[in-house]
């Protein structure tokens, strides 16, 4: 008998087949992120042949061959219908909402989940992930406005009826036939491309952009557009400074912690959005031709992910940072920053004994060939003695408030707030039809799953004595 399940295409090569194709359409569309892409596999190419020890690092964890197809995108969704059924699209490609996050305190009217596969070898196998935003209507203050998009959002239809059948089948089924995964991979695709026609007359599009950008770029359109993907690099500031002599202007800080020997979390730049060509329909038949300016490029290095305690001491740090030198828009004092950053993080520390021993990033644990370890079981004591190797987990989220939210919040800047984070929450899990995947759990669960391992193996080699 055939086996099961062969005939369903696994959310791994669904998830794979799907980056590849979004990394193909968004290159035609937005030629920028092309150059982008040969700049990052220059710099990873040179920063691997210079440093050995990430190269086998990299080696160790997988990741030196997800890297080269290693993105993420981010798109925005205008309902809560929108956001389930987006729920559902994912889960068939094995990317599940992890982390929610509140970007009204970044004065953004959004909050937002993170679709990414969970498990160490669906990371392995294919790392993409899309920062999925809903917007707040809530927070539109003008009523006529408020009111005026939620009834463009209710007559639009993101999803083709094609994509809502082969989606309902395969919930149905148990998984996405293998003969229908090429049909299904285009159906989604087609879900994110740019759609140059909108939705609304000019007039109401200067309305909702007058209102907040982020409003005309969800309500006026007929598709979630993909608005960027991020290649990851090895090293940002090599990106960076290359950017120019391709023809890429980026902005003059980069985002996030600053360059250590041991990276924590994710340091990103990103380059101006072009301006794309729109017709906004008059409603006589006929149309005014306009621009839309939304999509853009970006780049990020990924570090080790942080325990709460790891992250409380980078939101402190960070915070006393801007404290003393707040970057400025125009990048007049960028060199400012970047020294300030450096010597703020001195206090971080900056080795991965360190790192682990004071219980600041998750690690995985492996038992080195080396020699027996005699009859010492305690993890740390084989750490030392070098008998048991630290491995960083890489941080696979986001931290898309991280700059703007600890300013504002350092300046108690938050009236207009009426709901509690958790209250918005709930409400944001209710619309997506799901909890979202605390990634505190998520780190924790990678970290102790291989600690039992290695104590595992520990034990093997004691109790046969092998080397
Ligand atoms: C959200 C962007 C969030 C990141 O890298 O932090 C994100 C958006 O602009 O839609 O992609
Ligand atoms: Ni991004």
């Amino acid at each position: 008998m055939a086996d099961e399940t062969q005939k369903f295409a696994p959310g791994d090569a669904l998830r794979a087949a799907f980056s590849a194709a979004m990394s193909a359409m968004y290159r035609r569309e937005v030629p920028a992120y092309g150059e982008l892409l040969e700049l990052v596999q220059a710099v990873n190419a040179d920063t691997l042949g210079a440093y050995p020890e990430l190269k086998a690092q990299l080696e160790r964890t997988g990741e030196l061959d997800r890297l080269s197809a290693e993105r993420h995108g981010a798109i925005r969704l205008g309902t809560g219908e929108e956001l389930s059924f987006m729920r559902r699209i994912f889960a068939l490609m094995g990317m599940f909402p992890v982390g929610y996050y509140d970007l009204t305190v970044a004065g953004l009217p959004v909050h937002a989940t993170a679709f990414r596969p969970v498990s160490g070898d669906s990371l392995k196998a294919n790392s993409f992930r899309i920062f999925c935003s809903l917007l707040r209507l809530d927070l539109i203050s003008d009523e006529a406005l408020r009111v005026d998009a939620a009834d463009v959002l209710e007559k639009r239809d993101i999803f083709s009826d094609t994509l809502r059948t082969l989606v309902r089948e395969a919930e149905a089924a148990g998984g996405v036939q293998v003969e229908e995964a090429d049909a299904f991979i285009a159906a989604v695709l087609d879900v994110f491309r740019w759609r140059s026609e909108a939705n609304v007359s000019a007039e109401l599009y200067e309305r909702f952009l007058s209102q907040h950008r982020l409003i005309a770029d969800i309500v006026c359109f007929k598709g979630p557009h993909i608005n960027h993907l991020t290649p990851r690099t090895l090293d940002i500031d090599a990106v960076q400074t290359g950017m120019p002599a391709r023809g890429i202007n980026p902005k003059a800080v980069i985002e996030g912690p600053p360059r250590r020997t041991c990276p924590i979390l994710l340091r990103q730049t990103a380059f101006k959005a072009l301006s794309e060509a729109v017709d906004f329909p008059d409603g006589d038949g006929t149309s005014t031709a306009g621009v839309h300016t939304a999509r853009f490029g970006e780049i990020e290095q990924r570090g080790v992910a942080l325990t709460p305690a790891g992250r409380a001491l980078y939101d402190a740090l960070l915070s006393r940072t801007r404290a003393e030198v707040m970057p400025a828009p125009d990048g007049s004092n960028a060199a400012a920053y970047a020294a300030a950053l450096e010597k703020v993080f001195a206090e971080f520390p900056d080795r991965w004994a360190a790192l682990h021993k004071q219980g600041l990033a998750y690690f995985t644990y492996h038992l080195t060939s080396a020699a027996n370890p005699g009859k010492q079981t305690s993890l740390d004591a084989l750490i030392e003695t070098g008998h048991v190797e630290l491995i960083p987990i890489t941080y696979e989220d986001f931290l898309p408030v991280s700059a703007a939210g600890i300013f504002r919040s350092n300046l108690g800047d938050e009236q207009g707030e009426s709901f509690t984070g958790e209250e918005m929450q709930a409400a944001f899990e209710r619309l997506l039809g799901a909890p979202v995947l605390d990634p505190d759990t998520v780190y924790a669960e990678l970290q102790q799953s291989s600690r039992e391992a290695c104590q595992a193996a520990i034990h093997a080699r004691q109790t046969t004595g092998a080397t």
